[in-house]
């Protein structure tokens, strides 16, 4: 019962892509009634960069897309067989290296793998981007589109970003290092808003998304120091794109260690565990990364 865990979890528990975070390294993300005044979502999205939904979705809407996404996913062996699709248990006697997390970055060897299975798996996790159950139902419920729309203000002019990111985190590989949204969508005014949205229950130990606190005055700080030297080398804002993405680690991380990335600017790491039905909305300039899986499930 994620809800039940407790904190603060001893340092063990935690880990990341670079060891255990320590215990003053970490923090509690700030959860959110989705009732509370407008006003008080608004001012606490400004203030965290953040905004964590505590149950905004209907949950067995979250787990119908869960059962879907595993059901497809089946055929490549990765559950642990006589368990149901939705509970999505990882079976054990796989190598993890046959069902990489897909969207951690190619240079740590997350990419599009070459073994057989790897590539099945792979293949499959990238199908259910095209899914009905997953491009329409679950990217563009109604529920997250009227909350957004309230929240900004965009009313009726919401738009959802055609290309979403369907990502997983299995047990035994590298997860997402650490990175803000911005540098993914570039082109685009920094003003958009990520869903970070868990299709099912994470306990703190199995791989959720994580926070560096008030991480978008670096995430700012990079942009502005970036584009500052861009102008003073009289580059195009077409040339200053791209060669910001040269500024970055070739994945377009900041940092592949997030305790490393967190010890070098004196920030914690916001944790939590999470619900099927949570949301958690950031700003462009939120700086995230994820916790390690170590559950099966
Ligand atoms: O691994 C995840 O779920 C999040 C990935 C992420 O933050 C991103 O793609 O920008
Ligand atoms: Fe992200």
């Amino acid at each position: 019962m994620p809800h039940a865990e407790q904190f603060p979890p001893t340092p063990e528990s935690l880990f990341v892509n670079d060891g255990p975070l320590a215990a003053d390294q970490v923090g509690l993300l700030r959860a959110s009634n989705p009732d509370l005044p407008l006003e008080e979502l608004r001012q606490r999205y400004e203030e965290d960069g953040y905004l964590f939904l505590k149950g905004l979705l209907p949950r067995q809407d979250v787990l119908k897309a869960r059962e879907e996404y595993f059901k497809l996913l089946s055929p490549s062996g990765v559950l642990k067989d006589g368990t149901a699709p939705v509970d999505g248990i990882f079976n054990e006697q796989n190598d993890p290296h046959d069902y990489p997390g897909i969207g951690a970055g190619a240079a740590d060897g997350n990419g599009k793998p070459g073994g057989e299975k790897a590539e099945k798996f792979v293949d499959l996790a990238l199908q259910a981007h095209y899914e009905t159950w997953y491009k329409e139902d679950f990217c563009k419920h109604p529920v997250l589109r009227d909350l957004i729309a309230k929240l900004t203000g965009w009313g009726e002019s919401t738009l959802g970003v055609r290309r979403s990111l369907l990502r997983n985190n299995t047990p035994g590989n590298k997860a997402i290092g650490v990175h803000y949204d911005q540098i993914f969508l570039r082109h685009g005014e920094p003003t958009s808003v990520t869903a970070w949205v868990p299709m099912g229950d994470v306990s703190l130990s199995g791989g959720g998304l994580i926070y560096l606190e008030k991480g978008y005055t670096l995430g700012r700080e990079v942009e502005d120091t970036f584009t500052k030297k861009a102008r003073e080398c009289g580059m195009s804002d077409e040339e200053a794109r791209n060669a910001f993405n040269q500024n970055m680690l070739s994945t377009g991380l900041l940092a592949d260690g997030p305790a490393e990335y967190a010890r070098r600017f004196d920030r914690r790491w916001l944790v939590t565990a999470y619900e099927a039905g949570d949301v958690v909305l950031h700003t462009p300039f939120a700086v995230s990364s994820r916790m390690d899986c170590k559950e099966v499930r």
